[in-house]
């Protein structure tokens, strides 16, 4: 199970959320056309082996018909109350030979009792109904975002629990196993499950990544995202991230789903690092995948399918530094035969070794695939690959695990050998694969950014590319107008982008970006410090923080320099997985004079920890000169607060 599928489908779709609050009316809850089919068929045509599907999200509200609560399909209009989203899904995946797996929130924002112990029994009696008429289910998936604020049954108001003991895991994993023997279970936190999170949601994993946890403690962001070298417990890596920046459907993010070099990124970040890949297709509000996705989807598949469609080391002469008692059966061969089962090992006491691969004459190549035969553990710590060119040993690159599969990526060069050093390894080595392909070059998205001046640069993702750009919303093509350096522009516009490469003719998907009001006049007010205009740079990389000594509550007051119709304000969290200081709860005030404040916006940013996107909010329009950002919390509990960007939307 390499790649697989996850689907976010519940009335967050029809109410443009990402998290539900737990009590959005059912009767919105109507796909016309709910297909699926249509699901199974693209995640099958796309080379996925299953779909998990999100059976109850955090807002409580069931796709099937459960005996245990009125808050599911059972009450939806959707098929007179009469349908089953998972029945159907089970018979689709079915049908197209794939396997079913189940997402169950252990937070439900709608029960009267979360927070109880009553909570636990609905809770088990829900996985039971899943885990038992619905088939093998291959893998549950336990939500890690636990507590909180929510509806919970009329009481609105904040629940907090201890993840790690309200669940009283262990016995639900044993009634998961009673119920489903050969099922994984994905859990971040609490009790150790079969799989584990990688600390992101961003669609990556170390470069360093030891299928490895313990099987006790805590489990901090660095033990989630490179595993534990020494770890007592088998825990591998599963990447999950969305096909969209968001898990659920939002139509306002139809354009953008991520291009083939955004997901070939996310491909080398997970399958190439020993981990698996878990993608997102959020439902749309007719209950299909949205055609964009489906696009997207399969072009990539078909991307991975070119970049590894010839193994140029297969059959190839092999030999290395040490064979294990000189056998045949662990020869270097048994790494080129194409068969994953037989492999080369060295002898016990050998930790170190070399294998060079012999194509008999210059061969081009770009890209290094490896694989450890890991029934018997994983190995290797470090090594490096080397090309024979011209009658020299060049180093191409040099890496720390491999597991599963590892791939490297270098520029391409042609060489007659190539060489592989384990240059350290935890007992012998134990090779079962290796792979060295040419993959065809995709030439990614340009990057776009208006600076506070009101100047866009665009950014290419490669140095040798020309770009070309539109500012009416049209297409950009080759014959559009050629960036040549940064352009001044004035008040709301929008802009187009490609990357073209003039030596293979190839250009890039298009970059769109739509930019407000210019913010050349604006002032941040009351802060003495330089470093805080990069808020207002328009840059996503630069961000400023808070002084250490303020306490949530935490102020950020922009004088926007004359008066402005508002309807909405964005907020970008800085990009710091080891020290996140990103505002969870907020309140947004607007003011004529700097003096007297009214309150016009108030809430959460859901998920921002774990998917830290621009948020959104959108409101009635009001005439202000000043905003105010108030931080009311952060996603870590302390009174940290940062920012990467602030912006307004103006009528
Ligand atoms: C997160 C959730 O809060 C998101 O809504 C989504 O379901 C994602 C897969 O996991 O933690």
């Amino acid at each position: 199970m390499e790649y697989y599928a996850f689907v976010h489908f519940s009335l967050n779709t029809y109410t443009d959320q990402s998290w539900g609050y737990g009590n959005e009316d059912i009767n919105l809850f109507n796909p016309e056309k709910l297909d699926c089919r249509q699901w199974a068929r693209i995640c099958k045509q796309a080379g996925m082996k299953g779909i998990i599907i999100t059976a109850k999200h955090h807002s409580g509200f069931c796709l099937w018909p459960s005996k245990y609560t009125e808050y599911s399909v059972k009450n939806a209009p959707w098929k007179n109350g009469k349908g089953d989203i998972v029945r159907e899904m089970a018979d689709a995946c079915k049908e197209y030979g794939l396997k079913l797996g189940i997402y169950l929130s252990p937070w439900d924002r709608n029960h009267p009792d979360y927070g109880k112990p009553e909570y636990i029994t609905y809770f088990r009696n829900q996985l039971t109904e899943l885990l038992t008429n619905y088939g093998p289910v291959f893998e549950v998936w336990f939500d890690g975002a636990n507590g909180g604020t929510g509806y919970y049954g009329g009481a609105n108001e904040n629940r907090k629990i201890d993840r790690t003991t309200y669940y009283d895991w262990s016995n639900t994993y044993k009634l998961i196993r009673k119920l489903q023997p050969n099922i994984a279970i994905w859990n971040d936190g609490g009790d150790r499950g079969d799989l584990r999170w990688v600390g992101t949601e961003g669609g990556a994993v170390g470069e360093t990544n030891w299928s490895l946890l313990n099987a006790t403690g805590e489990v901090p962001f660095n033990m989630l995202h490179y595993g534990v070298e020494n770890g007592d417990s088998w825990v591998p890596g599963e990447v999950n991230t969305s096909i969209r920046p968001e898990w659920f459907y939002h139509p306002g993010e139809n354009e953008r789903v991520k291009t083939v070099p955004q997901l070939m990124e996310t491909y080398y970040n997970s399958i190439g690092r020993n981990g698996t890949l878990l993608l997102n297709f959020p439902i749309d509000t007719r209950g299909l995948i949205h055609e964009n996705d489906e696009k997207a989807a399969l072009a990539f598949a078909d991307a991975v399918k070119k970049a590894f469609a010839v193994n140029l080391a297969i059959k190839k002469k092999v030999t290395a530094s040490n064979v294990r008692g000189n056998a045949k059966q662990f020869a270097a061969a048994m790494t080129v035969d194409g068969n994953k089962n037989t492999y080369w090992a060295t002898d016990d006491s050998v930790k170190t070794a070399s294998l060079t691969i012999d194509f008999g004459k210059p061969t081009k190549f770009n890209r290094f695939l490896i694989q450890e035969y890991i029934r018997l553990g994983q190995r290797v710590k470090a090594f490096t690959v080397e090309a024979f060119v011209d009658g020299n040993w060049q180093s191409l690159a040099k890496a720390t695990t491999i597991g599963y599969k590892r791939i490297l990526r270098f520029s391409s060069v042609t060489a007659s050998k190539v060489r592989i050093n384990i240059t350290d390894s935890k007992s012998c080595p134990v090779i079962s694969n290796i792979g060295i392909y040419n993959a065809p070059q995709i030439l990614a998205a340009p990057g776009i950014i208006r600076n506070k001046q009101g100047d866009i640069n665009v950014i290419p993702a490669d140095k040798e590319s020309e770009m070309y750009y539109t500012l009416d919303g049209s297409m950009p093509t080759m014959k559009s107008k050629k960036y040549t350096g940064p352009v001044a522009t004035e008040g709301k516009v929008q802009m187009s982008a490609i990357a073209y490469e003039p030596a293979t003719g190839k250009s890039s998907p298009v970059t769109n970006e739509k930019f407000d009001i210019s913010r050349k006049s604006w002032k941040l007010s009351g802060i003495n410090d330089e470093k805080a205009n990069s808020i207002l740079d328009g840059n996503p990389s630069t961000g400023w923080r808070q002084s250490k000594d303020k306490k949530i509550p935490v102020d950020l007051v922009i004088d926007l320099g004359k008066e402005e119709t508002l309807t909405g304000f964005r907020y970008l969290p800085e990009e710091n997985i080891w020290n996140p200081a990103v505002i969870a709860g907020y309140q947004f005030f607007i003011s004529n004079d700097n003096a007297e404040w009214k309150l016009i916006s108030e809430g959460e940013f859901p998920n921002i920890k774990n998917n830290p996107l621009r948020q959104t909010k959108k409101f009635s329009p009001h005439k202000a000169r000043y905003i105010k950002l108030r931080a009311l919390r952060n996603t870590d509990g302390d009174d940290e607060i940062g920012y990467a960007e602030v912006d307004v939307i103006t009528q």
